[in-house]
This record gives structure tokens, sequence and C-alpha cells, in this order.
């Protein structure tokens, strides 16, 4: 069903309905596009605030990338449909719409391209989709070949629907200069400021072909008739397209070649597909673009740009699906998020701030630079604002305008990740300005300390950190909105960046400021100790009312995965507490597909809690396998260090596959992680473990950082890498390129009787406490470990 390639740099998918919203996605600074395997594509461009090109029938609300896309016949796609002329059969490629019974599928997700091989009446369409590295463009090649002995007559009909663009002004025609449909619109505004704002928006799109069509299609409706798409009246009621224009009515681009075909012969076709702010534009395109040479030209760049993506780690282990996971599509997807950062232009701080965490592992001068913009944003009382502005213009939307108050923790987080990569301790008297050219310079250290006493301030009476409308888990904005309500994982975090920091402190002869937040991590934790430690585990939080809730005595929400996780990385939690906590975490939150975040999910709004109850019981926040808090929660369990059999069954669980009975329960192929799996395991067992299909998520920089650090256990510190693998009980050995500092190390893990600790040998060499220094870029070491069996 599916599989990887030989060399394991693509991913096939061999079915268009065992799992019907597995697709991939391609992106460059401008764009992005994801596309399914039956052919539906969402895509957004950059004009800086993100826009579409190709539009639902309906006029959409705009907002942030949504889970679980609903597909339906007329949502936006490409297509290809094909019309025996001989016997007025017709299929479409890939899939959809007409949804015919298939002789071949291949779906192949690859890095830096997607293609689909499909075969049905003795003809194989193949469809190829690359995009620009700077421009916002499609490039489509359909190949289309005569598998059959006899020669064949054969009508191929692109078919790129525009959707309904605007209420105020849409249209479309072909244009024979451009040779291709330009379809025209106008963005609806009210405001007369909005007139001068909107003037460079593209509003038009276009469809160009390399090779002039017989005939064309730029009305919708009229290509669509009374057939309905899978049998259009434009394909099947006629010889050849109707070559309407579009008059405000929904435009559509849909070309016709009518080919011959010898036996075994192929016809390969070029399209470009994109945005414009008008005719100048589509030419220049046009020219650079639209032929065998700009494709390939194309295709090649892209895949370089793709390639700078490659990050820093290659294992080889008992798990070949992992591996190929691991080594192709992880350090892809964590390039994906620090590269464009969800392609918004005020991503949320906190997703800002872990993003580039990510890119720690991948251009660490990247992440570096995340640091100083983030914190040129501090807000005058060391607050962190709720998103980071990217774009000149760029405004606070939708969820950054709810107050949350988690934000300062991920600076010492993200940080802490920073300096054990790249040692790049100048960073911290790097002065910082601030964004508005307001108030005073400070380094980055001061600003870090500054955010860090925010949040040990930002607290009651009983040392409890307040939520406002919400923390980590934006929905839960009922707890506190009437500014009482306290925030128990938030606590525990404040612990944890307390903790953090005062060890940067003190690694930077600061003694003074390392015992201050040292004391600030022990009178947060001890008040989480105090006030949310109940029975076997930590309580969520503390509403306005003064009830606590994430207890054992609760219906819904009894047992809360972040503030345990958080718990342990704070110190908050002896050993006695893990011994309990973490039973009581299998007992309540495993399942097989990943640890819920919470359970058992709300079944209707808990006003003291908030619209986090509202969401369907097992989806996303309420209750689902929500990947970024399981990443903590595995991350945590590998600084524990006697975990890694727990934490590998956590970690495995974040990537779909391999058995096809766990492919077709998520729904997805394994070539990213999606923000959730659907949890309410025990509830809706049929719906459990499918995938949101939304590759946007903080998981990906931590679930590179627990394969690096945790279970491959190779850590960098100040002056040197720390080599303290933690494989899983069924494994004997791994190995691992770890590429660290410039340099390179093979390093070759092997459990072994004899050993009671780790042995590291480089050479004769056993190196003291399982610790390389004097790392020379450039060079490669061979080390090889013992760890106890
Ligand atoms: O957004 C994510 C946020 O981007 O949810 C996480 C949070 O930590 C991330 O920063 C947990 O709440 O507003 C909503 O209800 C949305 O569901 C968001 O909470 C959610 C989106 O699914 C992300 O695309």
């Amino acid at each position: 069903l599916c599989r990887p390639t030989a060399d394991g740099s693509r991913y096939e998918l061999s079915s268009a309905t065992a799992m019907p919203k597995a697709g991939a996605f391609l992106w460059n600074q401008q764009m992005m596009i994801q596309v399914t395997c039956r052919g539906y594509a969402t895509a957004q461009f950059m004009q800086p605030e993100p826009a579409k090109y190709m539009h639902a029938p309906n006029l959409e609300a705009r907002t942030f990338m949504q889970p679980e896309q609903n597909y339906y016949a007329h949502h936006p796609g490409r297509f290809v449909y094909v019309k025996d002329e001989e016997t007025s059969e017709v299929f479409s490629a890939p899939y959809e719409p007409v949804r015919a019974k298939l002789d071949k599928f291949v779906f192949s997700a690859g890095k830096s391209d997607v293609r689909w091989t499909v075969e049905n009446l003795g003809l194989r369409v193949e469809m190829t989709l690359v995009i620009p590295t700077h421009d916002v463009a499609e490039l489509w090649t359909v190949n289309v070949t005569n598998l059959t002995d006899h020669p064949r007559k054969i009508s191929v009909y692109p078919y790129f629907p525009f959707g309904y663009m605007s209420w105020m002004n849409q249209s479309g025609e072909w244009r024979a200069d451009l040779c291709g449909v330009v379809a025209s619109s106008i963005t609806p505004y009210q405001k007369a400021e909005d007139y001068f704002k909107n003037k460079l928006l593209k509003d038009k799109s276009y469809f160009l072909c390399e090779t002039p069509p017989a005939s064309w299609e730029a009305m919708q409706g009229a290509f669509e008739g009374e057939g309905g798409l899978h049998a259009p009246s434009g394909i099947v009621d006629r010889e050849e397209l109707g070559r309407s224009d579009a008059r405000y009515e929904t435009p559509a681009a849909a070309v016709q070649y009518r080919l011959t075909l010898p036996p075994s012969e192929s016809h390969t076709l070029r399209f470009l597909l994109g945005p414009a702010l008008d005719d100048a534009e589509i030419r220049t395109m046009k020219t650079r673009y639209l032929s065998k040479a700009g494709f390939a030209r194309c295709a090649g760049e892209y895949a370089a740009y793709i390639a700078k993506g490659t990050g820093c780690l290659q294992i080889s282990t008992p798990d070949a699906a992992l591996d190929n996971f691991v080594n192709n599509w992880l350090p892809r997807q964590c390039y994906y998020h620090g590269d464009v950062n969800r392609l918004t232009t005020d991503p949320q701080t906190r997703n800002y701030l872990q993003d580039n965490m990510g890119m720690a592992y991948i251009n660490p001068s990247v992440a570096r630079r995340a640091f100083v913009t983030a914190l040129a944003q501090q807000e005058a009382t060391g607050s962190m604002p709720d998103g980071i502005l990217l774009a000149e213009g760029a405004e606070l939307k939708y969820i950054n305008q709810i107050p949350h108050t988690d934000h300062c923790v991920w600076l010492p987080v993200a940080l802490e990740a920073y300096l054990s990569e790249t040692a790049d301790y100048a960073l911290l008297d790097e002065p910082v300005a601030n964004r508005d050219g307001i108030g005073e310079t400070q380094t980055v250290f001061e600003r870090i300390s500054r955010a860090v006493d925010w949040l040990l301030s930002a607290r009651d009476e009983r040392g409890l950190s307040y939520i406002a409308q919400g923390d980590w888990c934006d929905p839960m904005n009922m707890v506190g909105y009437k500014g009482k309500g306290v925030s128990g994982w938030l606590t525990l975090a404040t612990g944890f960046a307390c903790k953090l920091w005062a060890d940067v402190c003190a690694r930077q002869g600061r003694a003074d400021l390392a015992a201050k937040y040292t004391a600030g991590a022990e009178a947060v934790n001890a008040a989480a100790n105090k006030h949310m430690w109940h029975g076997d585990w930590f309580a969520r939080g503390i509403t306005d009312d003064d009830v606590v809730f994430g207890i054992a005595e609760d219906r819904e929400g009894r047992i809360w995965l972040n503030p345990q996780t958080w718990a342990i990385l704070s110190g908050a939690a002896s050993q006695a507490q893990i011994n309990a906590m973490l039973p009581a975490v299998d007992a309540n939150l495993s399942t097989p597909y990943g640890t819920l975040m919470f359970a058992p999910p709300y079944s209707g709004m808990r006003e003291d809690v908030g619209r986090v109850t509202q969401k369907y019981p097992g989806s996303a926040e309420n209750g689902s396998v929500y990947n970024h808090a399981a990443v903590f929660y595995i991350h945590a369990l590998y600084g524990l260090g006697g975990e890694s059999e727990r934490a590998y069954d956590v970690l495995r669980k974040l990537v779909p596959g391999p058995s096809e009975e766990d492919y077709v329960a998520r729904g997805q192929m394994p070539v990213y992680i999606p923000n959730y799996y659907r949890g309410a395991w025990r509830e809706y067992p049929r719906t459990a473990g499918r995938s949101s299909q939304l590759f946007n998520t903080g998981t990906v920089s931590w679930a590179y950082r627990c394969f690096i650090e945790g279970l491959c256990g190779l850590r960098g510190d100040a002056e040197g890498l720390t080599i303290r693998p933690q494989l899983p009980p069924h494994w004997d050995g791994m190995k691992v390129e770890r590429l660290f500092r410039g340099a390179t190390f093979l390093v070759d893990i092997q459990k072994k009787a004899e050993v009671d600790e780790v042995v590291v040998r480089h050479g004769d060499v056993v190196l003291e406490g399982a610790r390389f220094t004097s790392i020379r870029p450039g060079e490669t070491y061979r080390l090889s470990v013992s760890v106890p069996k």
C-alpha cells in the first residue's frame, strides 16, 4: 500500500481509496501547496499576507490552515481528463473527479516534486508537479502513453478550476497571445483605504500551455454542464470544448489536446499555473519557465534548495521505516518550519521560537537571527508579545489577539537546544534594539533575564502562574479570563525556564543570577507541589473560581499530559512522584497511536475551562494524540535516563506505519508528522488514530531533538559532544552519522553484556565521561560505543 522507493528518497502510495486524504506538500518562501493523492490541492502564496490563486466555490474565510480538511467534488484541484475518442470512455487522473476504477495508481511523494502514475483504458497518464525556488507558480508535466499495440485516438483535457475568485468582479478568457486561460478578479474590500493597499495584489490567475491546444473552455459552468464533474458536458456531449469566456461567472481553465498515439508512443505536455499582477508578469513567467529546458532548470534548482534542509543525522537501526523517516522527511519538515514560519507574517511567539529551535540542527544562523528578531519585540514589562511580526506592516491577527501567558517560557527552552548544538554563547552578548526604535538596547542575555523575571512576577499569591486566556493550550481560554485562574502546566514550565536560565547564568559567570533563578525555580516548584499535586499526578490548573481541574475526581479531562511532563523537566516531581505519574499516564493516556494530551475528552462546554472543551471529542486539543504534547513527554522521558523503553514507544508512534493497518487508521503517509492523531480511543474507536493531515506543528523540532539527543544520545555542550545512547530494549545496536560543529561523527553503537555504563572508544582511546572534546571542523571521527544490555 505505502512504501519507500529503493533509494529511500520517495514514498509511494498504490491506492487512491485506502487513504483518501493522504497527500504531500511543497513550499518555497513565497508559497506552499498541499496536494492529496486524489488530486485536490490547497495552495497559498504571500503578498505579504497569505492569499489564494485557486479558490473554493464558496468565498472562504481567511484563517490559519485547518486540520482534517474536507474535500468535495468542486474543491480546488488539478485534474486531467482523458477521453477515448473511439469508445467515448472517460477517466480522470489522478483519480478525482471521475473516480473511475483504475488499472494502476501510484502517488509518489518526493522531497522536491510530486508525481502520479495512473493507468486505465490501455493508457498511462503521468503527472508531475514542481515549483520554483523563488517565484509563485506550479509547473505541471502531463505525459500520456499508449500501452496497447494499436494506435489510439484520444483527447486529453487538463482541468484546473480557478474557483470563486470574488463577489465584486471575476472573469476568465482564452488568451491566444499568451496561449492560456487568464482569470481576472478584484479582491473584495469595503474600506476606501484598502483600495490603495490592494492595488498591488495579484488578482489574476493564469494557466498557460506550452503547446497550443485544439480547444479550450474558460467558464466553469459551461465545462461542467449538466453532466457534473464526473461526466462534464464539455467533454461527454461534445467533440471539442466550447470556447466560452467567463463574464462574472466562475472561471476555470480547461484545454483539450486531440492526440493520435501510435502503440507505445508517449506525448508530453507542459503547463504553468500561478497568480500575477498583470499581463507583463504572466509573460515574464512564461518566458522564464514554460519550456522543457525551463522545467528542467527549475526542478534542479528546487531540488538543490530542498537539499539545504538535509539536517545533521543519518541513522541505521533495526527499523528501516523509522530510518527512512528520520533520514529523509523529518529534517525536511523541520526545514520547512524554520524556512517559512508556517507562511504567516505573525507566527505565534511559541511557534516561532520552537520552529527555530529545529533550525539549530539545519541552519543555525537562521535560528540565531530568530532569537534577535523575537527579542526586539519584547514588551517593556519583559513579557513577550503573542506573535512575532515578520513583515513590514504586519499585524497580530486571529489567535494573536488573545492574551496567552506562556510566551517567555520558550526563550530559555529553545535557547538550550541552540546552545547545545552550536556553543554559540556569543549570541548572549548580542545587543538588541527594540523593533519600534523606542527604549533601551539590551543584550540577548539581559532580555532573556527580563523575560524570566516576568514569568516569575506573573504569579498569584500562592506562587502559581496566571493563565489569562490561554497558555501553550491556545483554546484553554476561560480558566482565567476573569484574571484569577492559574495554569498548573505554566507554573511548572516557569520552574523549568528558571532552571534552564540559572544554568546559563552560572555558565556566564553570573553566580548571583544563577542563585536567584535557582531559588525562583525552587519556589515555583514548591508552589506547584503544594497546590497542584493531587493523588498520583499534577493537576492542569485552578479556575477563576478556585476549582482545581485535571484531577482524579474529574469525569472528563481527568489527567493531562503536559503537567506531568513539565514536572519532570522542572524538577518539581520527586522520584516517588514520577513513579506514580508514569503508570497513571500509561493507564489513562497511552493508545496504539501515541499518548493522549488528556483524557477523557470533554463531551461538551465546560465554561470554566473554555473552548478547548467545545472541540469535537478526540480532535485537536480536546484529547487527541496531540503530537506536540506527546513529544514534550518523550523529551522528558529521555531526560530521565532510565526510560528508554517508554520514550521509544511514544516516539515511534509519532510516525505512521509501517503496518498496513496502521497506515489505513492514520490515513497518512510517513512523509511528515501531523499536529494530531484523533484520540477518544475508548469513546470513538472507529476514528481513533486518524491524522489531522496538518503538517504545521511544533512537534517536529522536538522530535528531531529527541532522535538526536535522546535516542542517539549525541548531545553537545560548551566544549564537546556527549555520547549516551538510549536504545529501546529490543534493539542490539544502531549506526549513526552525526554532523556536529563542522565535523562528522560515525558512531557504531552496540549493546554489550560486559559493560555496565556507556563506553566510548575513539581508536584505542576510551573517552572520559563518554565525552568527545577538541572537535575540529572538517574531520571525521569514528566512535565505537558499547552500551549495557
Ligand atoms: O494551534 C496550535 C498553536 O499554533 O495549538 C497548540 C499551540 O501550542 C500552538 O502554538 C496547542 O494549543 O486556536 C485554536 O483552537 C487552534 O486549534 C490552535 O490552537 C492550533 C491550530 O491547530 C494550529 O494550526
